[in-house]
């Protein structure tokens, strides 16, 4: 197998999050960017666009538990295994997700609290937190992003039926015709099935009261965003999804800037969820939103990278509760670099890197001056079965225009990072 190596000298013993210690071990990759960003929590800060979105939506689901303080250090049996992620799933490797140690790591998303928060007996509730993930670099992709998980569980009886019926024909009476078109799906479907413990009349009962309650939800949001009329439409559209904690699934996407972009994943629970809680004889929905996704619509903000802005003509265009759309106060040049390099090789072991070891490292480096990284080339050399690769780093700074010598300077150490993790030959 390849593998893709940060040397070990570069390792500590110890690390101290959230102003704890923990040991390292063979897992850990977690990185000192990623760590500055924990205490953060843009979603509770108070007039902060994802601060506003979350308000909004619990203002729209008043009856629910509002949570919003669960620490971002979960077990890996917290975040996977009990959502029936198979031990094989590719969220799990080190490559995909942050790890402290073995036995913790940054949750990946809200679900992860999903068992523990039935557990206590919450059947309406709303959970908001920063979630971790490796993954490429671009406008509309970055490492820390916010979730919202939502979740509504109903007597599995005819009077918790009623329930959900009653809740069906309210939310229904109260779409009314707006500026946005729907595209639905079936709720049940041989590909999307019914879980073999669940009467298939209840289980389209929920997955109706989880369409009902999402759409009115976007058609709330939505509803009153500039740009959107008769003419120009929101579109919004459910396709089938596959998670391993749900069934049936949905994703909802959203059309913008000429893209569908996705917001949500949801379905119904997955009885071993309920089971792991301790719930006997209900049955229920979840959703787990992405807050930058929907912000970036709602207030028309064009990279992800301006949530973490601390610059006050970011932040001062916002007031709690309000949504206003974006006035960039300036764009600047981008500038890119390339970097080629030759992977450390040894007779035993043929070494690769993965994408997200070189964005991680790029991130350390120049932090969020970065704007996007492509792998733009990799070949394996015939005779000696060295590996060259070369990736283009696009800086582009949303505060002021950044020099040549700066961008320089960025590039060259850089470089010196590769050769001192990774142990690279640079070209
Ligand atoms: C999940 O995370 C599931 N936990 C959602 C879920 C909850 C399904 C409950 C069923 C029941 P997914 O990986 O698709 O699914 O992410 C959910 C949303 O988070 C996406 O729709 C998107 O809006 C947002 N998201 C995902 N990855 C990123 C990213 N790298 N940057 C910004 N937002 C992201
Ligand atoms: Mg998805």
């Amino acid at each position: 197998q390849y593998q893709s190596r940060r040397h070990a000298s570069t390792k500590p013993t110890h690390l101290t999050i959230l102003n704890q210690d923990y040991p390292t071990d063979h897992k850990t990759n977690i990185t000192p960017t990623i760590i500055s960003k924990l205490p953060i929590r843009l979603h509770t800060q108070r007039s902060h666009p994802l601060s506003t979105i979350r308000s909004l939506i619990e203002s729209h689901y008043p009856t629910f538990s509002h949570l919003s303080s669960f620490s971002p250090l979960v077990t890996p049996y917290q975040n996977f295994d009990s959502l029936a992620f198979p031990v094989d799933h590719p969220g799990r490797s080190v490559t995909d997700s942050y790890y402290i140690n073995e036995g913790l790591m940054l949750r990946t998303h809200t679900s992860a609290h999903e068992v523990e928060v039935f557990a206590k007996g919450e059947d309406r509730w709303l959970l908001t937190a920063d979630v971790y993930r490796r993954d490429e670099i671009d406008a509309s992709h970055y490492p820390v992003f916010h979730q919202m998980e939502g979740a509504r569980i109903f007597e599995a009886s005819p009077s918790g039926m009623k329930e959900v019926e009653d809740d069906n024909a309210r939310l229904a009476s109260h779409l009314a015709k707006s500026n946005i078109v729907i595209e639905d799906i079936p709720h049940l479907s041989p590909t999307n099935p019914v879980q073999p413990l669940h009467d298939p009349k209840h289980s389209e009962a929920v997955a109706l009261n989880l369409k009902l309650s999402l759409n009115s939800l976007l058609l709330e949001l939505f509803g009153g965003v500039a740009g959107v009329s008769k003419e120009d439409p929101l579109r919004v559209r459910w396709i089938e999804a596959y998670f391993p904690f749900t069934s049936p699934s949905y994703e909802v996407e959203v059309f913008f800037r000429g893209k569908w972009l996705e917001i949500l994943g949801c379905g119904v629970v997955a009885q071993s969820t309920l089971d792991s809680a301790k719930i006997a004889n209900k049955l229920g929905w979840a959703f787990g939103l992405g807050l930058e996704r929907m912000a970036m619509i709602l207030f028309q903000i064009p990279d992800i990278r301006l949530f973490w802005s601390t610059d006050p003509r970011f932040l001062s265009q916002f007031s709690h509760g309000k949504i206003t759309t974006f006035q960039p106060y300036s764009i600047h040049p981008a500038n890119w670099k390339d970097v080629s390099f030759w992977l450390p090789h040894s007779e035993k072991q043929k070494a690769t890197m993965h994408d997200n070891d070189f964005c991680d490292l790029v991130r350390d480096v120049v932090g969020d001056l970065v704007e996007d990284v492509k792998l733009v080339d990799q070949f394996t050399h015939p005779k000696t079965n060295r590996q060259s690769l070369c990736y283009r780093i696009n800086y582009r700074s949303m505060d002021k225009p950044l020099t040549n010598a700066e961008v320089n300077d960025h590039q060259s150490r850089v470089k010196a990072q590769l050769k001192e993790q990774f142990r690279v030959e640079i070209r």
